[in-house]
């Protein structure tokens, strides 16, 4: 059965209850994003924009019980044969027809169903369908937020930190802690406000134009770090600069508040900030369309760095494999919603660590509090895992997810 429910940004979104034989409910709920590639499966929605202009999710609920139920329902949880018979029942290849939200529901259920059967947490499940070792991945907590996930004029949407060593989750939560605190009083100390963006980053208004204006974030984080008692080899900056959202297809260039970067501009942008600051990953440096501007990247920056791409391969293997062959990115993000089943998320994360790309599994900026995504990293081995800042609910769920999972391994 399905339900509408609401996301960390107040949008309907849809969660699937599963009972089963001995009355046991299992429960799953998707997230959104709002940095949506182009290229991504689709979502469901309702689109009558008189109703929560147009997101509502009944049609997915209608489509969830008429459609999928009925195929699904009856028969033993197989996690593997059920997000199969889901991508047949689609039959497109974007999920146009059932929307990547309504089967990644489905197959959130299936598996909790199946790990409910077999006795198993939904990780060791998922590690036992894809013969992985269950392996808790790193965090990169995003600790200022920019682009799509605020209002404050910074052009790059996510600035994280993540311990430089591999630590356990407490000693992460702790580190996270010192540096997310000090930035705070750090901020309010220079004067800015300290509210969060979608991600529970903060989000200050910072005063230099254009490219500067990343510096002036990354000082911050710098500073945050060094006032914290670490120092910059013991942790590391990642960001996402998300640059499909400012791209310019038409003059193909790069707009920064005034600035217009050709994709080699950019790159040198990108060589100076590794220069200065300790980064040790660029997600989405370039456009999801710019091919030739993210080989160039991947060619002057791709032995110093982890270029991570997101919207440029939307958890697809084609995307992917195109990527592999051409010499693009060196490091893969893994949203289960940009495919909209389990099984897909997993190929194209098994894909990228064949090819030894970095492995990121990733939540979106739209969230639930559902943990799922904290069990799939564990369980697919993902080498990494991004899922906002230690603050916000539906942030903390996950992280708290981390920290129970840790002591059952
Ligand atoms: C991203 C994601 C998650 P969104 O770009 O990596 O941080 O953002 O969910 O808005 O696409
Ligand atoms: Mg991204």
């Amino acid at each position: 059965m399905g339900r509408q429910i609401f996301d960390s940004r107040g949008f309907p979104t849809l969660e699937c209850l599963l009972e089963m034989e001995d009355g046991f409910v299992v429960q799953s709920s998707v997230p959104a994003g709002a940095s949506v590639g182009h290229y991504e499966a689709l979502e469901l929605r309702d689109g009558d924009k008189k109703v929560f202009n147009g997101t509502g999710v009944l049609k997915a609920i209608y489509t969830l019980e008429t459609i999928i139920a009925p195929a699904l329902c009856q028969k033993a949880p197989d996690l593997i044969a059920m997000d199969e018979l889901l991508i047949e029942l689609d039959g497109t290849p974007n999920k146009a027809y059932l929307g990547a939200n309504t089967t990644l529901a489905a197959s959130i259920a299936v598996a909790r169903a199946q790990a409910y059967v077999q006795g198993l947490y939904d990780y060791a499940l998922l590690a036992e369908l894809f013969q992985q070792k269950p392996t808790l991945p790193r965090c990169m907590v995003n600790i200022l937020n920019g682009g799509m996930h605020a209002d404050n004029g910074l052009v790059f949407q996510e600035f994280m930190i993540m311990p430089s060593q591999q630590v356990g989750m407490n000693e992460t939560m702790s580190i996270i802690f010192d540096v997310y605190q000090t930035l705070k009083h750090l901020l309010h100390d220079a004067g800015h406000i300290t509210n969060v963006g979608d991600e529970g980053g903060f989000a200050p208004q910072l005063v230099p134009k254009g490219l500067k204006k990343q510096y002036a974030a990354l000082d911050f984080l710098v500073q945050a770090i060094e006032r914290a008692g670490f120092t910059v080899e013991d942790v590391s900056i990642c960001l996402d600069a998300a640059a499909n959202y400012f791209y310019d297809a038409k003059t193909k260039r790069y707009v920064i508040e005034g600035d217009f970067l050709t994709s080699a501009d950019l790159v040198s942008f990108y060589e100076e900030l590794i220069k200065r600051y300790p980064i040790f990953s660029i997600e989405d440096g370039m456009s999801e369309d710019d091919w030739e501007g993210w080989q160039l990247l991947t060619e002057k920056l791709g032995d110093k760095i982890h270029l991570i791409g997101d919207d440029i391969f939307v958890t697809s293997t084609e995307k992917l494999m195109r990527g592999v062959e051409e010499g693009v990115a060196n490091g893969v993000l893994i949203k289960p919603n940009q495919r909209g089943t389990i099984s897909e998320a997993y190929a194209a994360l098994a894909l990228g660590s064949n090819a030894e790309y970095l492995t990121i599994a990733s939540h979106r900026s739209g969230e639930t509090n559902d943990p799922f995504i904290a069990d799939f990293a564990v369980g697919c081995a993902a080498g990494y895992l991004k899922v906002g800042a230690c603050v916000r609910g539906e942030r903390v769920a996950k992280y708290n997810r981390l920290l129970a999972i840790e002591k059952t391994l």
